[in-house]
């Protein structure tokens, strides 16, 4: 019988990688966008706009329990994959209250919607590395104690720990991923990593001439979300749910990031990145690192990119995307000649 899944944030990074991995496996992809999403597609669906006529898009909000009641009655998902939130970390200290309203309400009102009308569906929450926040103790693993740093942190633990009672209040198969950062070519330009990619790539062409960041000296564990992806699929399909730290065991530091990027394209880093106080944080998490052998273990994961070869493929599209640019600009500024 076919599968049929239901995936929240089908637009972002994760959610157009997972509906990817998912169609591979033979399922029926179902997507949750938002109203505006919909009227501005273009923009939108982007990084979906090659799968469009393979997933079934519904429209919905994660702010409106009725909305979400509504979409889970009409299909029978027998997994819901839980991805969509505000994940921008700085945003969260400019924002709060819409990060804690959507983040935490939004988890709430898709697992209550499930208990009442699919309390079979299996369950998959995007718990985050954030939550390890000021860290207990290095590597993080499933049971390091949690210390967030931000209300988007804060609004982790809080989904994490709804996910938990759900499974064991109502008996619901619930599990989540406690991801740490996950990148590619189709990450935000607002996460460092993408900034500096497409930054380092649009300076090689001459289209920018510096590079503004915060803190070069915070340690992150990053991997590939195509990795990461395979990941929460494997998790839905134990034979009982829990929750698994999704790693690659190694860490670097913002510094590393842009010396390993600029010289991807033959640049010196140090000539072009400058601080800006701007972006730093009122609260910063130093250092992540994460231990995954218990998903290598009890799920047989492993991550298949290597740092490097993130950074080449970021890198190579970026340059791809600075090329069409520099080739619209000259077409505009000889058209107007
Ligand atoms: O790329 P970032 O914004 O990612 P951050 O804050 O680690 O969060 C990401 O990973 C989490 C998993 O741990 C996810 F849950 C979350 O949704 C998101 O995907 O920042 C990485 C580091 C930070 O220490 C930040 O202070 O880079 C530092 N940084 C330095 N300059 C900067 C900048 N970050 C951004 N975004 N922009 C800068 O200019």
């Amino acid at each position: 019988m076919t599968k049929r899944a239901l995936i929240t944030g089908i637009t972002g990074q994760d959610g157009s990688y997972l509906a990817e991995h998912l169609l591979s496996l033979g399922y029926e992809v179902h997507g949750l966008v938002r109203r505006v999403a919909l009227e501005d597609p273009a923009r939108r669906f982007q990084r979906i706009a090659h799968l469009l006529d393979k997933v079934t898009l519904h429209a919905a909000s994660l702010e409106s329990y009725p909305s979400l009641f509504h979409v889970v009655s009409q299909v029978e998902f027998s997994e819901c994959y839980h991805l969509a939130a505000q994940s921008f970390v700085a945003e969260s200290f400019t924002d709060g209250f819409s990060t804690m309203n959507t983040n935490i309400n939004g988890t709430h009102y898709m697992l209550a919607a499930l208990r009442e009308l699919r309390p079979k569906c299996r369950f998959y929450f995007a718990g985050s590395s954030e939550m390890f926040g000021k860290v207990a103790e290095t590597p993080q693993t499933e049971t390091t104690r949690f210390h967030p740093r931000s209300p988007y942190g804060i609004s982790k633990v809080a989904g994490f720990e709804l996910t938990r009672n759900y499974r064991e209040a109502y008996g619901m198969y619930c599990s989540s991923g406690l991801l740490f950062n996950h990148e590619g070519p189709r990450r935000g330009y607002e996460f460092v990593t993408r900034k500096i990619t497409s930054t380092a790539a649009r300076i090689k062409l001459g289209l920018a001439e510096e590079l503004k960041l915060g803190n070069l000296e915070a340690q992150r564990d990053w991997g590939h979300a195509k990795d990461y992806v395979r990941a929460m699929h494997l998790m839905l399909q134990q034979e009982r749910p829990d929750d698994y730290v999704v790693a690659t065991g190694e860490t670097h530091t913002v510094r590393e990031f842009c010396e390993r990027a600029f010289g991807e394209v033959g640049l010196d880093y140090r000539e072009y990145v400058k601080i800006d106080e701007r972006f730093l944080r009122p609260a910063e998490v130093d250092l992540l690192i994460g231990d995954a052998r218990k998903a290598r273990e009890e799920l047989g994961w492993e991550p298949e990119y290597t740092f490097a070869e993130m950074i080449r493929e970021m890198v190579a599209a970026d340059l791809e995307a600075a090329q069409l640019e520099g080739g619209r600009a000259a077409h505009f500024s000889a058209s107007r000649v």
